[in-house]
């Protein structure tokens, strides 16, 4: 028998490796890394060899599914669609835009056919109520990124190639593989610069996987990194240590925040980061005095009280140490396409504003177009004018993933109508009406839109479907089409996705290109769906073909025609071409951000509360949905709330016994206990995105297993008030013995 190797990108997490995936007469026979591509150069996770058993899993959706008196029937994608249109337009049309809610999930950004037709689809939709998981995520750094940067994801990386000292907070690479930084085997990174001499300092209430390989753990206290933060920028002025170099005539409010800094010395944030102050001046020293480093920070800085201050300190303390834009110190990668900061006149935009609307039953404001997710149920219990009646779920297990999902399940019932776009029946999409399913990854093509601007190095790549579609079966990007068809008036059941395409596509280039819309179109007329629009945006982008007027630059078919990919070089310095502030400087004191100071000034003496929740992730898991697959699923247990040797002698835990843990508004579950010194004391850690044992969900595999859901004791009304993101750690709890 031949095998094929077929070259894919992998789409699970952000450290897009390419893989090999191995073909025997049409069946998935492995999967390994692929050592031809140059950017991940062979490096691969078990969840990307676990790609063939999503495969083959044979709960994975391969049909729609349509709601029948409360039972889920198989139908045809004519049956499901004329379903979508008999019931949502009605609704729309009844009690307005803002009654159709859209909650957008992670797998949606790694989906060349969602990902790309996402904006479009919420364009045509002009609901007010967009949810996605970047409220329970990184929303914090999106916002401090377009306060100081003048794009939302204008976001720094480590030059992690060059580094010889990484100040880490709130990051677990080792078990993630990398977060807004595309950073393909870190471990193997990080030794090199080990090996150079380098440094890697983690701070983390948990001794990590990383931290394990790290030259230094500082364990911080939850939520105190705002504060600690504050703490080293205070001893940076105190101790005369600013030192901006190239930067200084591209910086603005280095003054503001020399004043607004000083009730923070390292001596006052001690307590409320748990960490002492000499160890705070040390840091700041050994940073300021590194040749070449960078502070960089992920979830647990961003999903806590005061995310977006940590967000914007972290890149403060870059900027003013000397290592912002510098090689081997945080650096801005340019993206081959679809990146704000390469569009349009360089050195100055119109920037970043937020608030332009609000929620209506807890007035949070909207921040890049979303409203916090924890106001999701409230938005659909609260009846008047703009309730929500009716939810569009696009790749996104909220009840599992997002804080008291328990009460978001309660409203989904209430809805007049829900439609999912997921590949499983699962403890979100068995609230839907109609479902439709996505193909398996190994079936779609993939180009990554979001995740080039945090590369660690700049290069492009594409991969072609590995295995073909069932006849018959919409691929991701003509679903999204026939959905925006049916928003605009179009009559989706029976509308041609290519059809509705050409005409959208065309207008877009009519408003870019003018009388020369027709020529350009004629020109990308070989691609079509997503292909079509990657090879507009690479050969518009900065080292496309610009279509003739750059001949040897970039096309899809350059690229596709390297199943390695193309390296476009190591990060370069960017500033000021990359800035789209208005005053064309780095915004070092936005005041949306010193307004929330006095916040953190007034918590500088809260007390720790007695145990606090923390979450974790594990190198076979990803958030809510891959525990259905029997490779991952494999081995020990690992849904373990992990407590520290000593609380669980104070408080009565054992190993391997249960304990129920308490949330602030009383939820209660119940979790196995793992007692383990790697915990900071006053700590307990439990992953999130699992708790499968919820009534209609189609997870065989998963429910034999379902560990308990760390979201349930978590409450949904708290969250960073500046991005409306989710507080996720830190939150105070209950723990007692079973
Ligand atoms: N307590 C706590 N909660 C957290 C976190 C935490 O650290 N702690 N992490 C948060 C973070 S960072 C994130 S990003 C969110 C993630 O939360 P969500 O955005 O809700 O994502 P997932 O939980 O991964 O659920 C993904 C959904 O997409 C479906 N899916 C998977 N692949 C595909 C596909 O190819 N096509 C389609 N159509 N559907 C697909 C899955 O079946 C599942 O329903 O969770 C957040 N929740
Ligand atoms: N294997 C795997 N990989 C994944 C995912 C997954 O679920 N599994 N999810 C993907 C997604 S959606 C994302 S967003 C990324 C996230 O990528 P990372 O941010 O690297 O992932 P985490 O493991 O959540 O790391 C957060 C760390 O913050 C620590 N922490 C908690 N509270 C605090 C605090 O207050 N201060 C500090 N300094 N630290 C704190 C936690 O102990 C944890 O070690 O991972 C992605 N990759
Ligand atoms: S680290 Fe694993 S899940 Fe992430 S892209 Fe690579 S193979 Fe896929
Ligand atoms: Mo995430």
């Amino acid at each position: 028998m031949t095998t094929t190797i077929a070259h894919r990108i992998c789409p699970v997490c952000e450290a897009c490796c390419g893989l090999d995936v191995h073909v025997e007469s049409g069946k998935v026979i492995a999967i390994r890394g692929q050592e031809s591509d140059g950017f991940s150069k062979g490096y691969l996770c078990p969840k990307g060899v676990a790609l063939k058993d999503l495969h083959d899993d044979p709960d994975r959706l391969r049909t729609p599914l349509i709601k029948r008196d409360g039972q889920f029937v198989e139908a045809s994608w004519e049956e499901a669609f004329a379903e979508i249109e008999r019931r949502l337009l009605p609704l729309r049309q009844e009690f307005g835009n803002d009654a159709v809610a859209v909650s957008a999930g992670n797998p949606s950004s790694h989906k060349l056919g969602l990902m790309l037709y996402a904006g479009r689809l919420l364009k045509s939709l002009g609901s007010h109520n967009i949810f996605s998981a970047s409220t329970l995520d990184q929303m914090p750094k999106q916002l401090s990124s377009g306060l100081m940067f003048g794009s939302w994801l204008s976001i720094p990386v480590p030059d992690i190639e060059r580094c010889d000292f990484l100040l880490m907070l709130g990051a677990n690479p080792m078990a993630s593989n990398g977060s807004l930084w595309t950073v393909p085997d870190f471990r193997g990174k990080a030794k090199a610069m080990h090996a150079r001499g380098g440094k890697l300092v983690v701070i983390d209430p948990r001794r990590t996987e990383t931290a394990e390989i790290a030259d230094r753990h500082l364990p911080i206290r939850p939520g105190g990194d705002a504060h600690f933060l504050l703490g080293m920028l205070h001893t940076l002025f105190a101790e005369n240590l600013v030192r901006l170099g190239r930067l200084v005539e591209h910086v603005a409010g280095l003054e503001e925040l020399r004043a607004a800094v000083q009730p923070f010395s390292a001596d006052a944030v001690a307590a409320r980061c748990g960490m002492p102050a000499e160890t705070i001046r040390e840091l700041t020293r050994a940073l300021a005095k590194a040749e070449r480093a960078a502070v960089y920070g992920r979830m647990g800085t961003s999903t806590q009280t005061f995310g977006t201050l940590a967000s914007w300190l972290i890149d403060v303390l870059n900027a003013l140490t000397g290592h912002l834009d510098e090689p081997g110190g945080a650096m801005f990668p340019k993206a081959a396409s679809f990146s704000a900061n390469t569009e349009g006149p360089p050195g100055s935009g119109r920037g970043i504003v937020t608030g332009r609307h609000r929620s209506r039953v807890s007035g949070a404001p909207e921040v890049f177009g979303e409203l916090p997710t924890g106001c999701m149920a409230e938005e659909i219990e609260t009846p008047g004018p703009g309730q929500v009646k009716a939810l569009i779920t696009i790749a996104s297990n909220p009840v599992l993933s997002a804080p008291n999902g328990a009460r978001l399940a309660k409203a989904l019932d209430q809805l007049h109508f829900m439609l999912s776009l997921d590949i499983y029946l699962n403890e979100t999409t068995r609230h839907a009406d109609v479902i439709l399913p996505g193909l398996s990854s190994l079936q779609e093509s993939h180009y990554d839109i979001a995740l080039q601007q945090f590369q660690y190095r700049n290069y492009v790549r594409y991969s072609s479907p590995v295995l073909p579609a069932p006849a018959g079966h919409l691929r991701d990007w003509q679903v999204m089409v026939k959905l925006i068809g049916l928003f605009q008036g179009k009559g989706a059941a029976a509308a041609d996705p290519q059809q509705i395409d050409d005409t959208m596509l065309m207008a877009e280039l009519e408003r870019s290109f003018g009388e020369k819309a027709g020529a350009v179109m004629a020109e990308l007329s070989k691609h079509s769906g997503p292909d079509r629009r990657v090879d507009l945006a690479l050969r518009n982008g900065p080292y496309g073909d610009g279509f003739g007027r750059n001949p040897g630059g970039l096309t899809l078919d350059k690229v596709k025609a390297a199943p390695g990919g193309i390296d476009l070089g190591e990060l370069q310095p960017r500033v000021p071409e990359m800035l789209r502030t208005p005053s064309g400087k780095i915004e070092l004191a936005p005041p949306l951000l010193m307004a929330d100071l006095p916040r953190a000034l007034a918590a500088l003496n809260e007390p720790a509360a007695d145990m606090v929740i923390v979450g974790r992730r594990h190198v076979r898991s990803n958030n809510s949905w891959m525990h259905n697959l029997p490779l991952l699923a494999k081995g020990p247990f690992r849904c373990t709330a992990m407590v520290h040797p000593a609380d669980a002698q104070r408080l009565g835990l054992v190993d391997g016994a249960m304990a129920r843990i308490a949330g602030r508004a009383g939820n209660t579950i119940e979790a196995q206990v793992e007692v383990s010194d790697t915990i900071m004391q006053g700590v307990v850690s439990l992953p999130h995105g699992w708790g499968h044992n919820l009534p209609g969900a189609q997870l065989g595999l998963a429910s034999e297993r379902p560990g308990s859901n760390l979201n349930a004791v978590l409450d949904e009304n708290l969250r960073d008030p500046v991005s409306g993101n989710a507080v996720l750690g830190g939150v105070a709890v209950e723990v007692t013995a079973v």
